[in-house]
């Protein structure tokens, strides 16, 4: 029997205060416009449309905290609160409500279209200094999170499950209904049968039209028995799959020795992370208590019933479509012999001290990050974990329910799981360099943001080492930026690197106040000097701990190269960047090594374009972004179209690739499959980055670049804004996500570039 979720369910939540219908507005899927009404929601209840929402909140009641870095999305439900907190211009963006900024006088000349950029892009700086954003595009993360919302019982709150589900619907596939592992990509089992449970935890009625359908294309794709391993934990989680049908995830390994050269300290630390609280919870093998929204899951989830399903026969039951990374005979052989181990083999006191120690390190990794955790996969699993050991009042799950809520946004679709707690460090850093690019630093008009910003920088440089470092096989992190914000405190290279660069570059611009002293950027050296891998490149948030050959035990079938860090020549590029930068600065500080580094760094560099004078570009959409970085890491050394083979071999490449409107457009599947694909329209941000590129090159002949700049002047709106096209950014080579500050900030970059060096000769920086 088919019920409604959220009736079976103790504890959160107690019905919904709404009902699942539709309008029949026939707005388009990406194009609603946010409705107002006095108070709480307002609920349509009209016929269904495949593509509208079922009811909505009350746009104008929503607002964006940004309290040191932290960025969370608040519900006003009181015409007070609505007093005491007006509504901001970044606000509006954000929501899709009209700004009501204003047409800009148009510009004349592309520094004026720069200036028009950064006065549209001014407008959107939160308080604190940074820019916040969405950062959505995976469709795997908002699941572990309301996930974990019911397992331990955290209310939801309403308008979170209405907006939800209005992203879910707004962003089911339009033809099939399901959902796939990004917002770009083709239905997959791991995404449907996934984002089909949240939709029936936040209360949609199974024969709700979008319910249905999902429905039917899960089946479809053969029902849930074809999850990848981390779609089976998460169900397995709330007992609509057998624990006896995941492959192993042993805590034990925790206890092998560190020297075994596939210790799980090895391994990319996201990998890491997540199996480690998995492997707790694996171990455990506890599951919410069946309840009828579960039995109800159990029979809606699979094309079999239920009862019938001999799981431990399921282990290795993938479907094909989401299967990106094979398994290797060698994991299959390994999970063989680990599921003897784990049901048979391994002594009770081995397995109560494994899980201790593992207890050990999620707890250590709370408290390390401030209970934000690395990411939005392991932020959710710790909580469970916690909240499985210490109960439901305990403190740690009082704050992990807290900073849970850093990872959802709020746009016009509806709610969604950002991939990081944000991109505040990384996206400030950026900006700050293209008004660098501009020569716009002293300019009054741009000096409260930029001074903001730097102050959000200095706020967010990491001051400590985590305590007892080795212990959690952390990096060195004093000196570091991380990603998103000091709270999550995780050095990534590129990200110091930029950070310090941005801070360097301001403090040396006359009027700006000096907030990062000497001793701090040299901590940020420091750092960055003990990434450098043997190869010479720069790796993400480690050095390589590990070599590539351990992919052979990648299990998470749908992601590529996840298993250990590697080196790429954008973290290198941003690395050697601001090594050069600080040694300008800096002359007598570690001198010798980073000359080493640097010549090391651009060797490898070399050493990795391809034959056709590319570059893959890991974290970018793809062969643009790393072009965009490896050529500035050849400029460098003074490596340019004249007088270099790797250069001219970049050019050509980039310019074999420029479309007929002037532009460049990458698909998503560049990265996927690794081979230039063009989108079918060009893009503002690859031609962005790939005129940066050939800037970068000082390729000669200006024409090209002028078409491609000439492309952004066209597309830039009377406000001085881009507007959003394709998915910018990847990881793991299979999943796309956003960027969506890159479409204003390298396209101000080019700009500037392009009229500080090819319209008014000047030199460029290097
Ligand atoms: C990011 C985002 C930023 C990115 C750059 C700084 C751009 C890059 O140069 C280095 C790697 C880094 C920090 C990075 C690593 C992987 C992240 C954190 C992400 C792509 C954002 C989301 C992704 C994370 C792994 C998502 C959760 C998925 C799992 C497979 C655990």
């Amino acid at each position: 029997m088919i019920r409604n979720g959220i009736a079976g369910k103790s504890g959160s939540g107690s019905g919904v205060p709404w009902q699942f219908t539709g309008s029949s507005s026939g707005t388009s899927r990406e194009g609603f416009s946010p409705r107002c009404r006095n108070n709480k929601f307002l609920i349509t209840m009209t016929t269904v449309n495949k593509a509208t929402p079922s009811s909505k909140t009350d746009y104008t009641r929503w607002r964006l905290k940004s309290e040191r870095g932290r960025q969370t999305w608040h519900y006003l439900e009181t015409d007070e609160q609505l007093a005491a907190w007006p509504q901001t211009v970044y606000d509006k963006y954000h929501l899709g409500i009209d700004t009501g900024l204003p047409t800009l006088p148009e510009a004349t000349s592309n520094l004026e279209a720069a200036r028009n950029g950064l006065r549209f892009f001014s407008k959107l700086q939160l308080p604190d200094g940074q820019w916040a954003c969405e950062y959505g595009g995976p469709m795997f993360l908002l699941p572990g999170i309301i996930i974990a919302h019911y397992v331990t019982d955290t209310p939801i709150p309403d308008a979170w499950k209405v907006e939800i589900t209005n992203y879910l619907i707004a962003r089911a596939h339009p033809e099939d209904g399901g959902w796939g592992l990004h917002i770009e990509g083709e239905s997959s089992v791991f995404g449907t049968a996934l984002n089909y449970v949240v939709l029936r935890i936040l209360g949609m009625d199974p024969d709700h039209p979008v319910a249905q359908k999902a429905r039917n294309r899960l089946h479809q794709l053969g029902g849930a028995l074809g999850s990848p391993h981390w779609g089976k934990f998460w169900l397995a989680l709330i007992n609509c799959y057998g624990w006896e049908g995941m492959n192993p995830v042993p805590p034990e390994m925790w206890c092998l020795p560190n020297w075994l050269p596939f210790h799980p300290w090895r391994w990319w630390i996201h990998c890491r992370q997540v199996y480690l609280a998995m492997s707790y919870m694996y171990s455990l093998r506890r599951s919410h208590p069946v309840n009828d929204l579960i039995r109800s899951l159990r029979e809606e989830l699979y094309t079999q019933d239920y009862a019938s399903i001999q799981f431990s026969k399921h282990r290795n039951t993938v479907a094909k479509d989401d299967i990106y990374h094979p398994h290797s005979p060698i994991l299959d052989v390994a999970n063989e012999i680990l599921t003897v181990w784990g049901n048979w083999a391994c002594p009770k006191f081995l397995q109560s001290y494994a899980r201790k120690h593992v207890y050990d390190l999620i707890c250590r990794e709370d408290e390390n990050t401030e209970y934000c955790d690395l990411g939005p996969v392991n932020n959710p699993l710790n909580f469970i974990a916690r909240f499985f050991t210490e109960g439901p009042d305990s403190d740690a799950v009082a704050r992990h329910r807290e900073t849970i809520k850093d990872f959802m946004w709020m746009k016009h679709e509806g709610m969604l799981a950002n991939g990081t707690d944000g991109v505040q460090t990384w996206d400030t850093s950026f900006l700050i360099q293209a008004v660098v690019e501009c020569e716009l630093t002293t300019e009054p008009e741009f000096q409260d943001m930029l001074i903001n910003a730097l102050r959000f920088l200095e706020d967010h440089q990491i001051r400590e080492n985590c305590p007892e470092m080795d212990k959690c096989y952390r990096q060195q992190r004093k000196g570091a930026w991380a990603f998103s914000k000091r709270q999550q405190g995780y050095t990534v290279s590129d990200c110091t690197a930029e950070g310090l660069k941005s801070v360097m570059l301001l403090q040396k611009t006359p009027g700006m106040p000096q907030l990062v002293n000497d001793r701090r950027c040299m901590d940020a050296v420091d750092v960055m000097l003990t990434m450098q891998n043997s190869d010479g490149g720069f790796a993400s948030y480690e050095p390589i701990r590990a070599g590539p050959w351990l992919e052979h035990l990648n299990a998470a079938e749908v992601f590529g190269k996840i298993m250990v860090e590697y080196s790429y020549p954008e973290c290198t590029t941003a690395v050697v960047t601001a090594l050069a930068l600080f040694r300008g600065y800096y002359p007598d500080y570690r001198r010798r090594e980073i000359d080493e580094t640097i010549k090391k760094a651009v060797r490898f560099i070399k050493n990795v374009q391809r034959p056709d004078g590319s570059w893959y570009g890991a974290w970018g959409i793809c062969f643009t972004y790393a072009g965009m970085f490896a050529t500035e890491s050849l400029a460098l050394t003074g490596e340019h179209y004249n007088n270099s083979d790797n250069s001219r071999r970049a050019c050509e490449f980039l310019l074999s690739k420029q479309m007929e409107d002037g532009g460049w457009g990458e698909s998503y599947m560049s990265s996927v499959k690794e081979e230039y694909i063009h989108h079918k329209n060009s893009q503002v941000v690859n031609t962005a980055w790939a005129c940066i590129a050939l800037m970068n090159a000082r390729y000669p002949d200006r024409e090209p670049i002028e078409r491609g700049i000439r492309l952004l002047r066209e597309r830039q709106q009377g406000n001085g804004e881009w507007l959003q096209e394709a998915i910018e950014g990847v990881f793991n080579k299979s999943c796309m996500i956003s960027y969506p500050n890159y479409k204003n900030v390298f396209t101000v970059k080019a700009l500037g570039m392009f009229a500080r060096q090819y319209e008014e000769g000047k030199a460029p920086r290097h």
